[in-house]
């Protein structure tokens, strides 16, 4: 019998073989991946997140709480992700200069490729000149960028600057807790999403494939 809260207790805890035993337990009975992914494993972040802010646990907690949803993240991709769809576009995804949160540029990377888009995964900690770079490379037509962080936020305005002083023809897209549309249109993106769901509609939309 699936248990998502035991999921979500789990990541709260930061027990990752319980957060696998239990997803592995729910996608076998059936319960939709998307359940999963949002009942349980960000349903536990979530309390985590307030947890941190509150100061009843730390920066190690948060870390192994982290590291359990990852393991569950891991299970859930095959599943939201359904292979031998025809790319739609390219996209560059990471998390901007100075921040290293990846959990939810994870979770965009993997709704984008079930939405039947190529990702191109930059990674954590990426300067302006690494997207330019990745974007030339890969000819991606969309450069996907993550901040968790208000310090790291600006960032995202130096990459848009960057990707025109380079004269690539590329959209940008951003997002992650602090971002807002309000925020996009100030720096010049092209797009905004507030969750990995629309992150995936927004893209389409861009590439012109909705
Ligand atoms: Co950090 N952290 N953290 N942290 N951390 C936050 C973000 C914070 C809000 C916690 C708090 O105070 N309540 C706070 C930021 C405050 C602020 O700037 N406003 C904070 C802080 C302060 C810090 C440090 C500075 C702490 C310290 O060292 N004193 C430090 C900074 C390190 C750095 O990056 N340089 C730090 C460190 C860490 C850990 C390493 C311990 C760990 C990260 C582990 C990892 O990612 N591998 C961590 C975590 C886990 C968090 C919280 C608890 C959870 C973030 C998360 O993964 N959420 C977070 C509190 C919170 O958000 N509630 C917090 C789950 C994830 C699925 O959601 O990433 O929001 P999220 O992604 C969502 C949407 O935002 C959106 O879609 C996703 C899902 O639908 N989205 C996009 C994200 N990117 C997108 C891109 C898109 C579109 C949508 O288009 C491209």
């Amino acid at each position: 019998m699936a248990n998502l809260q035991a999921i979500a207790d789990a990541v709260i805890k930061g027990d990752r073989n319980t957060v696998s035993a239990e997803t592995e337990k729910a996608l076998s009975s059936g319960v939709p991946a998307a359940d999963v992914l949002n009942q349980g494993l960000v349903a536990g972040m979530e309390v985590v997140g307030k947890r941190f802010k509150a100061n009843e646990i730390y920066v190690p907690e948060v870390l192994i709480a982290a590291r359990a949803m990852k393991a569950g993240m891991a299970l859930l991709e095959p599943a939201l992700a359904k292979a031998g769809v025809k790319p739609v576009g390219t996209v560059v995804l990471g998390t901007v200069k100075g921040d290293l949160h990846d959990i939810g540029k994870n979770l965009v990377g993997m709704m984008l490729t079930g939405g039947g888009l190529k990702v191109v995964d930059a990674g954590t900690d990426v300067p302006p000149e690494k997207f330019v770079e990745m974007v030339k490379s890969s000819g991606a037509q969309v450069c996907a960028m993550s901040a968790l962080l208000t310090t790291t936020m600006p960032q995202m305005g130096a990459v848009v600057q960057a990707l025109k002083s380079a004269g690539v023809k590329v959209k940008t897209i951003i997002g992650g807790a602090p971002v807002t549309q309000s925020y996009a249109d100030e720096i010049g993106a092209d797009g905004y999403a507030a969750d990995a769901a629309s992150a995936v509609d927004v893209t389409r939309k861009l590439l012109g494939a909705a």
